[in-house]
């Protein structure tokens, strides 16, 4: 142990602690903007870059994230030496950066505001010029404001190291460095895939989701069209986090009552057609099983993983499932077997998402996912973007009473509410193919192998003497690695689940900030396997309205009609 004094207290601590997290020990978090350490998905971004974790010692002024403890170090955190730097450090800031708090898409949410705020400054004494101002609005996922940057290089990190994309890094020196992309293309323009966890750890508003509010707005009002709703597994337990509830509260029964005080003529859900993903992509792998071809199966509802596929992988585009995302599932059934049901045509109804995702907004814009020139899915918006339209609407989130999805395309098993965490979709999978192919109860529905924080969690299991080796990743850097083995043959798995965000949709780039507390996404997590585990359906192929569709409509899984509606295709 190292011992040292803080602010005057005596503390000891493990070697090679930094004095930012020294100071932690004692209570004392010391401002800093650049600074983020997420041990669970082994993001660290510690690049001293922003200064303003200045700290004093003997030595003189020293950054705190960047700085180890030393035996008998003397730290002051707060000596007017300090606290000037500090403040002066954030004027600089400030004075490179536009004044536009009242109006920016982060307001609220910005870790240079709150700065601002909590070290008091009121004027700046340092007239800049705000040197670089380039937006890129090129795709329809993601903004990006360079204005607003202030050179943190957390999204660097994070696109680089974790998800290991390469798309953001600093280039230019000195006063003209920027973030930026290669040779400064629109972000549209590069291997980026829309999966948005730059924007999930931009301290500032320099990278946002593309705001889609307008346009739901005019939706709902558009005289002549049914604008009809569904949300995403992973918003039920987030949503409540913009609202003061604790991290992990469920609140579906609340969402349902906002969605219809926000207009909607029907309020349904993706678990719906998340339960129909499952039937489809059981059969898919099993046939593919019996034919011995085209394994791993790889899961194909996170469009984050598709777009890194067909970018990095274009020789391996015959092994993802061919099945739609249930986002797209469910645009397809809406319009094409729930509109005729009420005597209405595809293009009477609009259909908007809410999404923890913002590369949902892109995915629906792919022109494989629709029917001619009807796409499937209209408008996507986050689930910031929700909380957002709630709170313009003057709608009292806290006290709204529970209610219930309409039907038929509200009602979900457990299976499906646990595809918003990563391995959820392989255990759903699972859960039905076991008893397909053994035409026997599954004893224990609970694949345990497959849950929890891992990045890459893998499993075994004897179904009727085959044995079948599974695999859940999350995250593209684990994708990679996964991808790597399949392409050198070197793969022992037959079926592979990859979602693009650490730990699944639960952290999704549209999710409330979660600020570097993992401790938020782990208990969303836990939140949906506490929905599956008091549903009393937790298989698929047991939602009696997936067995009327087929009834009705499908006929058989993998039918010709489902493959109309229900399956797509990838393009390099
Ligand atoms: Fe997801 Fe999915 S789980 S991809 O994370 O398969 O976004 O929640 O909606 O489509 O169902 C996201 C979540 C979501 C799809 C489902
Ligand atoms: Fe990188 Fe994802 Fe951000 Fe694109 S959206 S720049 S892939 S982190």
């Amino acid at each position: 142990l190292i011992n040292l004094i803080i602010n005057g207290k005596s503390i000891s601590v493990p070697k090679e602690t930094t004095i930012l997290n020294a100071a932690k020990t004692i209570n004392i978090n010391i401002p800093n903007l650049c600074h983020l350490n997420m041990n669970d998905i082994n993001l660290e971004n510690k690049c001293a870059s922003c200064r303003v974790c200045m700290v004093d010692t003997p030595r003189g002024l020293v950054p705190a994230c960047a700085t180890n403890v030393s035996e008998g170090m003397i730290i002051e955190t707060n000596s007017s030496r300090a606290l000037e730097a500090r403040k002066i450090i954030v004027e600089l800031l400030l004075s490179d950066h536009p004044h536009e708090c009242l109006t920016c898409e982060k307001s609220g949410h910005c870790d240079l505001q709150q700065i601002a705020q909590d070290l008091g400054i009121r004027d700046i004494e340092f007239k800049g010029s705000n040197s670089n101002d380039t937006r890129d609005t090129s795709s329809e996922s993601i903004i990006r404001d360079n204005s607003k940057c202030i050179l943190c290089k957390r999204c660097e990190s994070m696109c680089n190291n974790i998800q290991q994309v390469g798309v953001l890094s600093g280039v230019n020196r000195g006063f003209e460095t920027i973030i930026s992309t290669f040779f400064d293309t629109p972000i549209k323009e590069t291997d980026c895939t829309f999966c948005g966890q730059c924007i999930a750890v931009c301290p500032t508003g320099a990278l946002s989701e593309v705001n889609n509010i307008p346009k739901v707005w005019d939706s709902i009002y558009e005289k002549g069209k049914t604008c009809i709703v569904q949300i995403a597994p992973a918003v039920r337990v987030a949503l409540g986090e913009e609202f003061d509830f604790p991290p992990g509260t469920i609140t579906t029964g609340k969402i349902a009552s906002a969605l219809r005080l926000l207009g909607f003529k029907y309020i349904f859900d993706t678990n719906y057609t998340a339960d129909l993903t499952i039937i489809e992509e059981a059969s898919e792998f099993i046939n593919r099983l019996k034919e011995e071809k085209n394994l791993p199966i790889l899961t194909s509802c996170c469009p984050a993983w598709i777009n890194y596929l067909e970018h990095h992988y274009p020789d391996l585009l015959h092994l993802p499932s061919t099945c739609k995302s249930p986002q797209e599932m469910f645009g397809s059934v809406a319009k094409n077997y729930f509109a005729p049901s009420i005597g209405l045509t595809p293009n009477d109804i609009t259909v908007v998402s809410i999404m923890p995702c913002v590369a949902k907004k892109y995915e629906c814009s792919r022109e494989q996912l629709g029917q001619g020139e009807t796409l499937d899915v209209d408008i996507v918006i986050t689930t910031r973007e929700f909380a957002k339209m709630i709170k313009e609407a003057g709608i009292d989130f806290s006290t709204l009473p529970e209610e219930s999805f309409d039907n038929p395309l509200g009602q979900s098993t457990g299976a499906a509410d646990i595809f918003g965490a990563t391995g959820g979709v392989l255990e759903a999978a699972l859960r039905t193919a076991y008893e397909w192919i053994t035409e026997d109860d599954l004893k224990d529905i609970n694949f345990i192998d497959v849950r929890g924080f891992e990045g890459i969690k893998e499993a075994s299991l004897d179904i009727n003497g085959l044995v079948i080796n599974i695999c859940a990743a999350s995250n593209l850097g684990n994708a990679k690695k996964l991808m790597d083995d399949v392409r050198n043959g070197k793969s022992k798995y037959h079926i592979i689940e990859i979602m693009a965000c650490p730990s699944g949709c639960v952290a999704g780039g549209g999710q409330p900030y979660h600020g570097g507390d993992y401790d938020k996404i782990k208990a969303r997590a836990c939140a949906l396997y506490k929905i599956d585990e008091n549903k009393p359906l937790r298989k698929s192929h047991g939602n009696p309205s997936i067995i009327k569709i087929y009834d009705d409509f499908f006929g058989e899984p993998s039918s010709i009609c489902a493959h109309k509606y229900l399956h797509t295709t990838y393009s390099d």
